[in-house]
């Protein structure tokens, strides 16, 4: 009986067609995903849990939701980034460049990568090439510029073993 389950099991893994993405990690902890919102693009559809952070100046809110879940440690991923007015909740745009990156505070070093931003249809931005190299807690940082000032929203991430 249970080798005809194993069979099965594994025919059922071979029929998954390349062009349907990566198949969902069902195992891959007790967080599902709050919200399901269906894939308006390609492959999005493991989502992690969504952070957010207000600016240190408290002009924009920055929310971050891995496109991975859980965050790999040592391998690339992406996330999507939105940045939001705290009062509205509205798409904010008021800033002339915007980037993200990431630092572990601790150990005072960063990512040694840099992170492509690809605005998206909805308004949000796709960072592509995150990778957090150590286990540990990590800061990211979404920073604006607007003319000669500048502005960060800090959001904690620990990665655990
Ligand atoms: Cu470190």
């Amino acid at each position: 009986m249970r080798n005809s389950l194993l069979t099965l099991l594994a025919l059922t893994a071979l029929g998954c067609g390349p062009d349907e993405g990566p198949a969902a990690d069902e195992a891959g902890g007790p967080a599902t995903p709050s919200e399901e919102t269906p894939a308006s693009g390609a492959a999005e559809e493991v989502r992690g849990e969504t952070l957010e952070a207000g600016s240190s100046g408290g002009t924009f809110l920055a929310r971050v939701t891995p496109l991975v879940d859980p965050i790999p440690m040592n391998e690339a991923f992406s996330v999507s980034l939105s940045l939001l007015d705290p009062e509205t909740g509205a798409p904010f745009t008021d800033y002339d460049e915007v980037s993200i990156d990431a630092r572990m505070p601790a150990h005072k070093h960063g990512m040694l990568r840099d992170v492509g931003l690809t605005p998206q249809e909805d308004g949000s931005m796709r960072a592509d090439g995150l990778l957090l190299h150590m286990y540990g807690h990590w800061e990211l940082h979404v920073d604006i510029r607007k003319g000669a000032r500048f502005e960060r929203a800090q959001i904690s991430v620990r990665l655990q073993y």
